[in-house]
């Protein structure tokens, strides 16, 4: 046999590719130590071939399943074709893009961009730009009312008006024009309003704060404060849309409609990132050439992968599945009997479940479901994240199940 032939290739160990990113990475992460090398719909798999159910979907962003066979086939027939053109010239792919999604929205105006930190600030760059130009607020006087407790992603701008230490401490200084009001709080929001207030920005359900609804009747009370100021509604539902919560967007849930709505993550299926500020005409109808873009925004790669993502989502019933095995999951967690457990919440598959602080940390419930091949994850101290690709069937949620159960339960702890 030729050498060449038979050399059998040395796999790197999990414990060594560990070691490698400790060394070599910046360590703004603490992940769970697992090592994964493959995924197909709910499952992945890791360097040892230990199989794991998928209980984060990379923080809803494989809403459509790990590799979706029909995002896959776009992905790479477009990357035979034409990948990137940049926007000083046109592709064949954005118009039709453009067409699918503003007909699944009724949105009149799209602009795409790619990670989801990046639609939010394009969102407030063109609801400023707004304010000045259409709603006649003096010049550099925008003010924009967020929640505390906000997640919008990590560039400078966003993490100005964060209200978590760990995410603001050391970067500033920071861009002025942001107002933090606590969430679900309708009161305060009022009493926030000034006449040069030109957005709200807002989480329809709060993901990183633990899966937060606001209580019933704060977002149709935001939506008429919205309106009768003259204030540019903007939804931040990278997290929440695209089926996650059982609905296309989580706002349907409240029966209001933004005027503004972020969407990302799952808006490629987790292929590539692509993020989109979707509004009506007016908000981004004030951005002329030469005021906002980016190279990668609205490549053809990224809007085949979208198209075909949006289409799976939408034709293989994703929504209606996360709605039903949404309700159907949170009324099994809420079966188990355990004494750790203080709540559980979320809307469609969008699920948390809360600890007693004596419990002894959310983290440790992860390892110890991880160990026994459920991959969840925990959120600030006592919260653990629940939140499946949003094929997920029945017999696989009873099969997670019986893990929480045994974890939760507490014997195995
Ligand atoms: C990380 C959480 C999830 C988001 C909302 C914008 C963005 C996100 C509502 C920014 C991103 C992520 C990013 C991820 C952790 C994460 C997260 F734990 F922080 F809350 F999903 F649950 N708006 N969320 O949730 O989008 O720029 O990242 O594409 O590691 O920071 P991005």
């Amino acid at each position: 046999m030729n050498a060449h032939t038979s050399t059998t290739a040395t796999i790197p160990s999990a414990d060594s590719l560990i070691a490698t990113e400790q060394a070599l990475g910046a360590h703004n992460y603490k992940p769970i130590d697992v090592v994964l090398t493959k995924g197909e719909g709910v499952w992945v798999w890791d360097t040892d071939g230990t199989k794991y159910l998928d209980c984060l979907s990379a923080y809803s962003a494989v809403n459509q399943g790990h590799c979706h066979p029909r995002i896959l086939e776009a992905m790479v027939s477009q990357a035979q074709r034409l990948t990137l053109t940049s926007r000083a010239f046109r592709n064949d792919q954005l118009a039709p893009f453009y067409e699918e999604l503003a007909a699944l929205t009724g949105s009149h105006k799209i602009l795409p961009m790619n990670s989801g930190a990046e639609a939010v600030e394009s969102a407030i760059k063109a609801v400023r730009k707004w304010g000045y130009e259409v709603r006649g607020v003096p010049e550099n006087q925008a003010e924009i009312i967020v929640c505390s407790n906000n997640f919008h992603g990590r560039t400078i701008g966003v993490v100005g008006f964060s209200t978590d230490p760990t995410a603001r401490t050391n970067f500033g200084p920071f861009a002025p024009g942001f107002k933090v009001v606590p969430f679900g709080d309708l009161t305060a929001f009022e009493d926030a309003v000034t006449p040069n207030t030109v957005g709200f920005l807002v989480e329809p359900i709060q993901g990183e704060a633990g899966v937060i609804i606001p209580p019933q009747g704060y977002f149709p009370a935001v939506r008429k404060l919205c309106t009768d100021h003259g204030i540019t509604l903007i939804l931040d539902e990278i997290q929440t849309g695209l089926g996650r919560t059982g609905k296309l967007l989580a706002e349907s849930h409240e029966g209001i409609e933004a005027d503004v709505t972020l969407i990302g993550k799952a808006l490629s299926g987790g292929f590539y990132p692509v993020s989109a500020v979707l509004s009506n005409t007016e908000v981004l109808g004030v951005l002329q050439p030469g005021q906002h873009g980016s190279t990668f925004g609205g490549n053809p790669l990224a809007c085949a992968i979208a198209r075909a993502a949006l289409k799976a989502l939408v034709e293989e019933g994703m929504i209606e599945n996360s709605a039903k095995m949404g309700a159907y999951f949170m009324e099994r967690l809420r079966a188990i009997r355990s004494n750790k457990v203080r709540e559980v919440r979320g809307r469609g598959l969008m699920l948390a479940v809360e600890l007693h602080p004596e419990a002894g940390g959310a983290r440790r419930y992860c390892e110890a479901l991880r160990r026994k091949g459920v991959l969840a994850k925990d959120t600030h101290e006592t919260t653990i994240r629940i939140a499946p690709p949003l094929v997920i069937t029945e017999d696989q949620v009873d099969w997670a199940i019986e893990r929480f159960e045994a974890v939760l339960g507490g014997m195995e702890i």
